[in-house]
């Protein structure tokens, strides 16, 4: 494995980002859990900072100067972000507290209006929990139906069987970009060009590829796209909701408060233009700001680039893992150059406990993640109850996944030693 870039974008980066530079029970810090949030650059925090010391303010709202700069700085984010994602145009962006309050936007909003029994509702069994349980609520009150596209022997999504599961029925798709526990990247425009066949909606969840993956929703041709802002190196409690104008212009509010609204009697209300009508009550306002500071920066490094690095990354985690017997890893293999799939790894090692082994990593300062993932249906379906999971980001190198993998082989001697 030879790395094209003499200094990589990790060595470019690190120093950015604070957090990193710690010690964690007495070993430099290696985290690899960015698939359940990233770490967040300096110019993020600086972000957060300044806007509650010098214009901390609330927006749209008042006429004075300190709420006018709030309300332009967090405009100004909902342009990055329309940006980011190539939005034909920024009243298609809907700020939300993370992609799990947008997919449930959509389900109230949307679903609980437009479904009747006996439509469906086509997911995929790969789904995390947050694109799974708003539509069983919406199936419960509605009476449509729920399927599930199943894994092709590769895992990966199985087209070919969704393509069986559609019909005149289907009013709904709504699936993962790249999936949080197989790192497979689904091929969603051609799932969006289908199921538009079929005169069915189709939600995108972009949670694990927005942070590494360029973005373009007029080429994937989605209804909705929902993402995270915490995962792509934002703080907590903001995401984002993209929806086509036309269908968000057809859909009723979500939530109702103040700044949705154009006028309020005492037995009625009209409702804001789009995206106010989704933005019921004070928005998480410093987060929005920091968010759109979160995609200045990946934009200053560049999504085609921080892919192609972490492509290079991936190549070289799963060599060094295939090196590892026990190792089972689910999901497609990535090709030569790591292409073809995330750069994370969810595995299972024999008889050792992936809760174990994250406990014994994380004595050596190595964060990983354990458990379902959120995708209890997926490991389920798998017939194994946890995976340990390997996620990496831009900022990682290849010299922490050699620590990586010498601290796995090492945990693993020693529960053989015990095990027998
Ligand atoms: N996955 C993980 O460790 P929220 O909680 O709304 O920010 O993100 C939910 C979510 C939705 N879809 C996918 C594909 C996801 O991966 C996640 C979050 C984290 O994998 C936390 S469970």
């Amino acid at each position: 494995m030879t790395f094209t870039q003499e200094r990589t974008i990790a060595d470019q980066v690190r120093a950015d980002f604070p957090l990193l530079h710690q010690q964690v029970n007495g070993k430099p810090l290696i985290y690899l859990d960015n698939a359940a949030t990233s770490q967040k650059p300096q110019v993020v925090i600086e972000a957060l900072e300044d806007y509650y010391q010098q214009y901390n303010s609330n927006v749209h709202r008042g006429a004075h100067t300190l709420s006018g700069k709030a309300t332009d700085a967090y405009e100004a984010a909902r342009d990055k972000v329309a940006k980011f994602v190539n939005a034909s145009s920024r009243q298609e962006i809907v700020f939300t507290r993370n992609a799990t309050e947008a997919i449930n936007l959509v389900a109230y909003s949307w679903g609980m209006n437009n479904l009747k029994p006996g439509d469906e509702i086509i997911l995929s069994v790969m789904e995390h929990h947050s694109n799974i349980v708003p539509w069983q609520i919406v199936a419960q009150k509605t009476g449509a139906v729920l399927k599930f596209v199943e894994l092709t022997p590769k895992q990966t999504f199985d087209f070919p069987q969704f393509q069986t599961l559609l019909s005149d029925k289907t009013k709904l798709v709504s699936v993962v970009h790249v999936s949080n526990t197989l790192g497979c990247i689904n091929p969603v425009a051609e799932i969006c060009t289908l199921a538009h066949e079929y005169g069915a909606k189709v939600l995108i969840d972009a949670c694990q590829s927005a942070p590494h993956l360029p973005i373009d929703v007029q080429q994937i041709g989605c209804d909705w796209l929902v993402a995270s802002g915490h995962k792509m190196c934002a703080p907590t409690g903001i995401g984002f909701l993209y929806g086509k104008e036309k269908v968000l212009l057809s859909m009723p509010p979500f939530l109702g408060g103040g700044e949705m609204i154009a006028e309020v009697f005492l037995d009625h209300s009209t409702y804001g233009e789009l995206p106010h009508k989704f933005e019921a009550g004070t928005p998480a306002i410093a987060e929005a700001i920091a968010l759109g500071a979160a995609v200045d920066y990946l934009n200053s490094i560049g999504m085609d680039k921080i892919h192609a690095y972490e492509a290079e990354l991936t190549a070289y985690l799963f060599q060094q893992l295939d090196k590892i017997p026990q190792i089972k890893i689910y999901g497609p293999y990535p090709n030569s150059q790591g292409e073809g799939r995330a750069a994370l790894a969810a595995f299972t090692a024999g008889e050792v406990h992936a809760n174990d082994l994250a406990t014994l990593l994380d004595q050596e300062g190595i964060a990983i993640r354990s458990g379902h993932h959120c995708t209890q249906p997926l490991h389920r379906h798998l017939g194994i109850p946890a995976t340990a999971r390997v996620s990496l980001s831009f900022y990682n190198t290849r010299e922490e996944i050699d620590i990586f993998i010498h601290a796995l082989k090492d945990t693993l001697d020693f529960f053989h030693s015990i095990l027998g």
